[in-house]
């Protein structure tokens, strides 16, 4: 005989929000923090940095979004992402979809924590026990590059991205500090009251980078995964060129070949090479890169869960991905915060179509102890936390040693002056 239980009665949620503070500020970084707090003590978390422009989510949600959220019930987080979206008519944007995203993010980690549950278990739970990271390598030159790669071999890295000086470029290319040896954070100057300018030469690049990825593989073999991000500098024909090149050193990918806004700039490049494309960083919606992932004309999404806008709409997106073979790999620059790395971490777990994550931002022990946590790095492995929510707090007596410090990023412009991206 079957046993038949007893329905339980239902669980309605009377939760109600009551207050949310933004906090910016951290070691070394303007991290944006979003603390939601409710009737029933329980609180969620979410990071809505935007690097160099941190100050703009932060009034974006004190002066437009906070105040709409009072009273409001936090399990609603669907109907609050389209409220806030749908209604607020100029829709996207980087500086919008943060603000979102982290209201997003801090939502589902206070469901999760009702539920008792790591976050991933909403989702379908676990597809893997850990996620596969990269760090970044930068080197001012080859020798330089090659100790900064062994550096993570020896960590147990099992992919790195490599950026590499260019000799006779006047300045740096991007990723890559001046001077020689490790750089934590070459891509914020705090140093003046407007951006550095840089120097770049596509044509330098495109003849010197083949070079030193020969060296790379010469010394590292073909096992560890490399990545190069080409930060959208090259034009089209340009970069189908140069991914041709360097199809020989079986990138994990290139990221970033042209100007991101072009969706269809990728057509002649699939037509010229079956490198991996990795592309997204910079977009802040499904509408920057339905055609991208429909066409088949990348092989990886890069979005982050802070400017596209929070878990509800890059989980949407994950899946639409999935349907064209394209996975996952998270941009995880290191201006972003352990809380929107911890909500990666819950969906790189659960993703069936995960690719890679890319991770810089663990490890200082004044950032754990802003954000402490129990996710863990073991072999370039990260293995998310079982606590409930998000796994990741955040300490606001640490967080008073802090406030926001102006920085940029360099500009960058050809040698006869003409600006580039950069
Ligand atoms: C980069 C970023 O991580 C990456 O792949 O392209 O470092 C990017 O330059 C920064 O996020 C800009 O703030
Ligand atoms: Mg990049």
């Amino acid at each position: 005989m079957i046993a038949v239980r007893k329905q339980e009665e239902a669980v309605e949620s009377t939760m109600k929000i009551t207050k949310a503070e933004v906090f910016v500020g951290g070691p070394g970084k303007n991290y944006v923090t979003l603390k939601i707090m409710t009737d029933e003590g329980i609180y969620g978390l979410g990071d809505a940095t935007l690097n160099n422009r941190e100050t703009l989510p932060a009034a974006y949600l004190v002066d437009y979004l906070i105040p709409c959220l009072i009273g409001k019930d936090p399990c609603n987080s669907e109907d609050l992402w389209q409220y806030f979206y749908r209604g607020a008519y100029f829709r996207r944007g980087p500086i919008a979809m943060a603000a979102f995203g982290a209201i997003d993010m801090a939502l589902w980690d206070i469901k999760a924590k009702m539920a008792g549950m790591p976050l991933y278990q909403l989702f379908g739970g676990k597809s893997r026990d850990g996620a596969m990271v990269y760090a970044h390598a930068t080197g001012a030159d080859i020798d330089d590059l090659i100790d900064s790669v062994a550096n993570y071999v020896d960590k147990g890295y099992k992919a790195v991205r490599v950026q590499c000086g260019i000799p006779g470029m006047p300045s740096s290319s991007y990723g890559v500090s001046e001077t020689r040896g490790t750089v934590d954070n070459y891509i914020t100057d705090f140093s003046g009251s407007v951006p550095n300018e840089e120097i770049w030469d596509s044509e330098k690049y495109m003849r010197y980078m083949p070079e030193a990825m020969d060296k790379l593989r010469d010394t590292f073999g073909f096992e560890l995964k490399l990545l190069h991000d080409v930060h959208h500098r090259l034009l089209p024909r340009e970069a189908a060129q140069f991914a041709r090149e360097m199809e020989q050193y079986r990138l994990f990918w290139l990221e970033d070949p042209t100007p991101a806004e072009n969706q269809d700039a990728l057509r002649l490049l699939r037509q010229h090479s079956t490198i991996p494309i990795a592309i997204g960083e910079v977009f802040n919606s499904v509408w920057d890169c339905n055609k991208l992932i429909e066409d088949e004309l990348i092989d990886f999404i890069r979005v982050a869960v802070t400017y596209a806008g929070g878990i509800t709409p890059v989980k949407r997106l994950v899946d639409l991905a999935g349907m064209h073979n394209v996975r996952t790999g998270f941009h995880g620059a290191p201006s972003h915060s352990p809380i929107s790395m911890a909500a990666q971490g819950h969906l790189n777990a659960w993703a069936p179509n995960f690719g890679i994550q890319e991770y810089l931002v663990l490890g200082t022990p004044e950032c754990d102890a802003l954000f402490p946590s129990s996710h863990t790095m073991t072999d370039g492995l990260f293995h998310v936390s079982d606590e409930p929510g998000l796994g990741v707090d955040f300490d606001e007596n640490e967080a008073k040693r802090y406030s926001y410090v102006q920085g940029f990023h360099p500009v960058a412009r050809l040698e006869d002056g003409t600006l580039w991206n950069y």
